[in-house]
Order: C-alpha cells, then structure tokens, then sequence
C-alpha cells in the first residue's frame, strides 16, 4: 500500500459566495478541509490544490461562446484560494485550464498532478473542495481511470447542480466506477495514519 493524498480541489474566491460563479454554500467546505489538510500535516502526507486559472478569454466564458460567467481568471481576485483556506507548508499548487482554446475540469488534465501523485508512491486518492458535479468529478473520475483508489469526502464537497440532483448523480457515478464517498472522520483518520502506519 502507497500513500494518501489529499487534492483540494478548486477552493477560490469565485467559487465561493460573493463570486462569480459561486457555489450554494461553497464556503462551507473550507472548515472540514482545514481538518484534512491538518490530518494530512500530521501523517505527512502529500497535500496538492488544484485552482482553475483562466485566461481573460477563455472558451468557456460566455463571452466567448461558452457556459459560464468569467471566472478564476488567472492572478486576479476573484482565481485566489478562499482567504481561510489553510494552505500546508508542503502543498504543490496545480493550476489548470490555463489554454484559451481548452476547458479542463480535472485537476489531472494537461498538469503534472499524475507524475506528482506517482513520483510520491501515492496509491490512494482523497478528493474535497467545489464543484462536486464538475471539477471534483472531473478530478476523481480520472483518479479512478489512472488506476488510484478513491475517496470522496462528503462532508468537503458542494455542487452547483444547474440541473437539480447534478451532484447526486455525479456522487452515485464515482461510486459505481469504482469510488467511495466517505466521512469526514474516517478520511482524517487514513491521512492521519501516514508512512509509518502502513
Ligand atoms: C468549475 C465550472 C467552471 C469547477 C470550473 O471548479 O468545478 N466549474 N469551471
Ligand atoms: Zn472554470
């Protein structure tokens, strides 16, 4: 058995209420997410956030024929992490959607996250932060694909859900390839145990 990372997926300003493009209760992920990534600190395991950086003309802005408001656009505002989010002494930063021309949900798309998980003999997955029914979907599903074992904490997500039930649907697919959604205990626990556990 490798090890556990935690990848905070999205925690920024314009996800958050107040934003852009906020998530109903976006905000209320930051509390749990400060205990994982405390829980993480504590068993010394590797802590990645991913944040959408996007360039001021991005595709997928309604401006530019795409879905949604401008948002996370790059070292702006609105693209900085929520202000108490606990950022770890040891976390990697992974900025994606940074091409005009290519919308990215997954934190693994176009990144190094994958070489990043692999060069720390991560085995296991622990996804949290916004938007459960994009970006954390997008981000385990590909876990799931790349071989990962996969835990979603329920606590740590929140979605957008532009058609009602979005996240529910989003939760009951990562399951049936293979995930798990667990609590918020059971995930500190495992991030807790760290190297020396295992
Ligand atoms: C996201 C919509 C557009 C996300 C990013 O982080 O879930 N959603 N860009
Ligand atoms: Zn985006």
């Amino acid at each position: 058995m490798g090890r556990t990372a935690l990848i905070v997926v999205d925690v920024q300003r314009d996800f958050c209420p107040g934003g852009a493009l906020p998530v109903p209760a976006g905000d209320e992920v930051v509390g749990p997410i400060n205990e994982l990534v405390q829980a993480a600190e504590c068993g010394e395991q590797p802590v990645l956030y991913t944040r959408d950086w996007h360039p001021p003309d991005h595709c997928s802005f309604r401006s530019q024929g795409g879905q949604w408001p401008e948002h996370c656009v790059r070292e702006t505002p609105g693209a900085q992490f929520h202000p108490d989010l606990l950022l770890s002494r040891n976390g990697t930063v992974i900025s994606k959607a940074v091409d005009r021309d290519a919308e990215a949900y997954s934190g693994f798309q176009n990144t190094k996250l994958d070489e990043l998980l692999r060069g720390r003999a991560v085995s296991r997955v622990i996804v949290a932060g916004l938007a459960t029914d994009y970006c954390v979907k997008a981000t385990a599903l590909d876990a799931l694909a790349r071989g990962y074992e996969l835990w979603v904490v329920r606590e740590a997500v929140r979605g957008v859900d532009v058609h009602p039930g979005d996240s529910q649907r989003a939760l009951d697919e990562i399951r049936g390839k293979g995930g798990r959604v667990v609590g918020l205990e059971e995930a500190k626990a495992a991030l807790r145990q760290g190297a020396g556990m295992q």
